[in-house]
């Protein structure tokens, strides 16, 4: 956490905590939190400050994203802070698509960062953006009815039932832009004034797929935040195996 977003979260993560902060210099470049949000900058990052030339911004409307060639690809969705991974069927726009679209000359750039309002934000390699991810096996027995509902961590909708545990995944893997979900559009996210959260999916979700050669990683694995006290199947030593890495999700021989 950024140093202005941890002294939000001691102030109690309220309006007054953001009214008490407005005159300070939390990231310690010289500049008021108040003067920086004005400005477009970080309060939280002593790289970014006013005076800095802005970068260019390009908007793209949903027609024009809708306009660019779509991608559909069946594939694990993994969720780190609630129960259930699942797998879903997306369509979208490869994000290389849109950035080419965009006149994005990717020579020379480290990093291609994805934010977005809910607080979502992540580094991507330029391979991550513009490469097929290696395709993915369906790994099935982690849903209720085999795990029942307190220790299963994979939903199954019922277009993954032809599928046996161990098949490979036929459909291309890439970065997405999806705005559909099964083929119906995905459902605009809102702001929960009790809560001040973002909650929903849409109207866009950044799809990333596993990615990876290593089977271990390509598996669905439970939430690390995910309460799993209500587990007691002795076969799985869920407490243990959440403390560790996600390759201790194989169940035992
Ligand atoms: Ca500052
Ligand atoms: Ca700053």
């Amino acid at each position: 956490m950024n140093p202005y977003g941890a002294a939000y979260l001691a102030g109690g993560r309220t309006e007054d905590a953001l009214r008490a902060l407005a005159g300070q210099d939390s990231d310690g470049d010289g500049h008021a939190n108040s003067d920086e949000i004005a400005d477009l900058r970080y309060p939280g990052d002593p790289g970014s400050y006013p005076g800095l030339s802005l970068a260019p911004v390009l908007t793209f409307t949903e027609d024009e994203i809708r306009a660019l060639p779509a991608h559909t690809q069946f594939g694990l969705a993994n969720a780190s802070k609630q129960q259930f991974d699942f797998y879903a069927t997306y369509t979208g726009v490869k994000i290389s698509d849109l950035l080419a679209a965009a006149g994005v000359d990717l020579s020379g750039v480290t990093s291609v960062d994805v934010m977005a309002p809910d607080g979502y934000a992540r580094s991507f390699t330029v391979a991550q953006i513009t490469q097929q991810f290696p395709a993915h096996r369906f790994f099935g027995g982690f849903g209720v009815a085999d795990l029942d509902a307190n220790c299963a961590f994979v939903e199954y909708p019922a277009n993954t039932y032809s599928y046996a545990s161990g098949d490979f995944i036929g459909d291309e893997q890439w970065h997405l832009l999806a705005y559909e979900r099964e083929g119906q559009p995905l459902e605009s996210s809102y702001l929960d004034p009790v809560t001040g959260r973002v909650i929903g999916e849409g109207s866009y979700r950044n799809v990333i797929p596993p990615g990876a050669t290593d089977d271990a990683l390509n598996q669905p694995d439970r939430g690390q935040n995910w309460d799993i006290s209500g587990c007691t199947l002795p076969e799985w030593n869920y407490q243990s195996a959440k403390d560790t890495t996600r390759a201790a999700w194989s169940k035992p021989p």
